[in-house]
């Protein structure tokens, strides 16, 4: 197996400093090492330019770096693609979440019909018209599936790159009112925390990777560092309680590898100043490793 680590050190979609060295605190936790010792054959292109906060002013605006962050995410893009195209798997390394809508839509010109598993705290369904915060972080699944008014959907080609019908949210407990109408809408299927306590994740990422593949060319993954229950990933800038633990993690990322329909994964709200001995970091390149067929025995 082949794969191609991408960082992208974003910090513009959300207002906690310290998320572009995500990147740089998951290579310092030997992800290049692991996937090694694990049998992929790992190439590091470094990272995607992006612009600083100190580089623009956002005063009285609601909606932060728009621009910079389509900027970014055009970049990853064409790089998502390039190495999706040549038959390795893309790992991308955040930064925050407003890295996925750059991530999706090179996925989708490397291989077409792209189903998405979405594993966050947050839905990321927000726009620019109901995002209470103004953070673009928020809102990258919303505008990967084409709703909204904004050119950050119109990435490398323009509209939806993931159709709802073949996207997956799951560990989802925090849900701002535009996001519920958003789903109510769009009926994408989102397993909340409620529904990991009563199936479990065995039968969560059945029915999860049975939606994402039927139809589609390629499954990508975009784990939000968030979803972990913040005891087992205190390095993150928005944590809610409640999260997924160390062993539904692996689960999932284990059970994703026995299906072999991964196309290219990403981790992003990686945030070093918040983390206790970079051990989230240190998670996340066990998960990844996991997703790549890391197993006990
Ligand atoms: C919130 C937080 N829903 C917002 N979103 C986060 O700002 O739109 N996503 N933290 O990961
Ligand atoms: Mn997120
Ligand atoms: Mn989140
Ligand atoms: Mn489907």
């Amino acid at each position: 197996m082949k794969a191609t680590i991408i960082g992208v050190p974003m910090d513009l979609g959300q207002n906690r400093r310290g998320v572009d060295m995500g990147p740089s605190a998951i290579r310092y936790a030997n992800l290049n090492k692991k996937l090694e010792e694990i049998g992929v054959e790992s190439e590091d292109k470094g990272n995607i330019p992006v612009s600083i906060p100190e580089r623009n002013d956002m005063t009285g605006k609601t909606i932060k770096y728009p621009e910079q962050i389509y900027e970014a995410c055009t970049l990853l893009a064409e790089q998502v693609a390039d190495q999706a195209q040549e038959g390795s798997i893309p790992i991308v390394l955040g930064g925050d979440h407003s890295i996925a809508m750059g991530s999706i839509a090179g996925m989708k010109k490397a291989k077409g019909e792209m189903g998405v598993i979405w594993i966050d705290a947050h839905s990321d369904l927000n726009t620019f018209e109901t995002s209470p915060s103004g953070n673009i972080h928020g809102m990258p699944l919303a505008f990967s599936m084409g709703c909204g008014e904004s050119n950050l959907k119109d990435c490398l080609e323009k509209g939806q790159k993931v159709k709802p019908e073949n996207t997956v949210l799951i560990g989802t407990r925090e849900i701002d009112p535009g996001e519920r109408e958003l789903i109510e809408n769009t009926g994408v299927k989102v397993f909340t925390m409620y529904d990991l306590d009563k199936l479990g994740m065995n039968r969560v990422m059945e029915e999860a990777l049975a939606i994402v593949t039927s139809g589609t060319d390629g499954v990508h993954v975009s784990l939000d560092m968030d979803s972990l229950d913040p005891m087992e990933a205190p390095g993150v800038g928005t944590p809610v309680k409640g999260g997924i633990n160390y062993r539904e993690a692996h689960l999932a990322m284990e059970l994703l590898a026995e299906k072999k329909c991964l196309s290219s994964i990403e981790v992003v709200e990686v945030n070093p100043i918040l983390d206790h001995r970079n051990s989230t970091a240190n998670l996340a390149v066990e998960l990844i490793a996991s997703a790549f067929g890391d197993r006990v025995l």
